[in-house]
């Protein structure tokens, strides 16, 4: 059996099957963030390969060694679109959906957090480091510990931690913030977050907690040191930089906007489809500004990317058909013969596409009303490489504390929402370089391998032989 130094624990493998039964890269942000990482430290990653019930054996992957986690369609349904995307996703974006509990989800859920701990702790070498990824897997440290007390886990949550008063809900948070304290350090997206989870620490178990450290006690009746600490997750810049700097990127960044008719300026939003990235909110700004004559669609067109999620979630149905009301209204309304209100589109596209979204856009609008980071917003200016265009961004973003030269919003004003978009459509040249270049600033400086690199020191200095 291979063993491995470092092991990245998430809920799916960096490779999809294809349906010749070969494997293909998934081009996910956490994957290219780790890959450097897994190839110099021997590493191992332990996930679900995204299909139900599909055994199979571990393999080696572009060298990367993948342990395949099987689940039932039952555990998928169970596990995945119940507990994880129909409880603790809303419960944890401050209840925007009504967050639904059920026993046989959380019965799910442990049973499955076990598997992938046993999965981790069979392909860990003595003394290992771990990072478990996300709030599908919150029981894995404290499960994997138990197991393995020899090795050092990390633990990185891409989601909002709520404040306690939500937080509170749970009827398993006590077992929850158990799971968790089982890493050494508990990673999170804002200072807000970290803090919120030292609280619910110190709520339910009146653990000493100073600074970012928590006292945890230990089975032998002593204590241990667990770190509870923002690491601000980001992309890989220069990849987008090349990406934008490509001529056949920029010639269908042209044909994008000739194709909407050359407007003069083109509104872009860029979500999964998910009742917390605020698209209501946004459309609800955008339609009042074409109503009282703000704006008109002659000169001002909205592209809306919401790429399908979570289709088998009853709430992700509902969003989808209020959605697609509102804009076949909006549309209905203001449309002409020549130009459109609202461009949407209920698809997914290669990233080069999505560039050339973000080049032909003059303003890219994240009115996310809870959202742990928001990488679309850091795509976006990644790609402005002339110092051109404006971020309308949502305060509630995870974003908003390291992009403060941003058009900072917040969605539930609708008011405040239309005021930042008439803002950004009139902002001088000269302002827009002034506000873009800090932004690229700060995104190129602190790139996804500045983040996993804080994250791992962080966490080797936690190692028994660093302390
Ligand atoms: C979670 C947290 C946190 C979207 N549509 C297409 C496509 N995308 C890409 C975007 C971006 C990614 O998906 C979405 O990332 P976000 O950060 O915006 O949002 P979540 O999916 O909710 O991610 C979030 C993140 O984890 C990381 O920690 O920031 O807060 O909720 O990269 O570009 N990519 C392609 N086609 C699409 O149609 N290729």
């Amino acid at each position: 059996m291979t063993q491995a130094d470092f092991v990245v624990v998430a809920n799916r493998l960096p490779v999809d099957r294809d349906d010749e039964g070969g494997w293909r890269h998934s081009p996910g942000g956490l994957v290219t963030a780790l890959e450097p990482v897994m190839r110099k430290r021997d590493g191992a990653w332990v996930g679900w390969p995204g299909k139900a019930d599909l055994e199979l054996d571990p393999l080696e992957v572009d060298g990367i060694f993948i342990v395949p986690v099987a689940l039932s369609a039952a555990e998928v349904e169970n596990y995945y679109e119940g507990f994880s995307n129909d409880t603790i996703w809303p419960l944890y974006h401050d209840v925007i959906a009504a967050p639904r509990y059920k026993r046989i989800w959380w019965d799910t859920y442990v049973a499955v957090n076990r598997r992938f701990a046993k999965a981790a702790a069979d392909v860990a070498a003595p003394g290992a480091t771990v990072w478990v990824q996300d709030y599908q897997l919150q029981l894995v440290p404290a499960l994997l510990r138990e197991l393995r007390p020899d090795l050092t886990i990390g633990y990185f949550h891409h989601i909002p931690f709520p404040a306690y008063g939500i937080f509170a809900q749970l009827p398993w948070r006590r077992q929850v913030l158990e799971g968790l304290l089982g890493a050494d350090v508990i990673g999170f997206q804002r200072v807000a977050d970290a803090g919120n989870f030292a609280r619910a620490v110190r709520r339910q178990f009146h653990y000493e907690t100073r600074a970012s450290g928590i006292r945890v006690p230990t089975p032998d009746g002593g204590t241990r040191l667990a770190l509870a600490k923002a690491f601000p997750i980001s992309i890989d810049a220069d990849s987008y930089v090349e990406l934008a700097q490509r001529e056949d990127v920029r010639a269908r960044a042209a044909e994008i906007r000739a194709s909407l008719g050359n407007p003069r300026k083109i509104l872009l939003g860029v979500d999964r489809l998910d009742y917390t990235k605020g698209i209501r909110h946004r459309l609800k700004a955008f339609g009042e500004l074409l109503g009282d004559g703000s704006l008109s669609v002659e000169d001002v067109t909205l592209v809306q990317v919401a790429s399908p999620s979570r289709e088998r979630v009853e709430a992700y149905m509902q969003l989808r058909d209020e959605i697609e009301l509102t804009v076949g209204r909006i549309n209905g309304d203001h449309d002409t013969m020549g130009h459109t209100a609202i461009r949407y589109l209920h698809q997914a596209y290669p990233r080069e596409e999505m560039v050339a979204l973000y080049l032909a856009a003059d303003v890219m609008l994240v009115t996310a009303l809870r959202d742990g980071m928001n990488l679309v917003a850091k795509e976006y200016v990644a790609t402005r490489t002339d110092n051109r265009g404006v971020l309308v961004l949502s305060e509630f973003a995870g974003a908003a504390d390291e992009l403060g030269s941003a058009l900072l919003i917040n969605p539930h004003d609708i008011d405040g929402v239309k005021d930042a978009i008439r803002r950004a459509i009139d902002m001088p040249a000269a302002e827009q370089g002034r506000r873009m270049r800090a932004l690229r600033r700060r995104v190129i400086e602190h790139d996804v391998e500045d983040w996993s690199r804080s994250f791992l020191t962080a966490l080797d200095a936690t190692r028994p032989d660093a302390r």
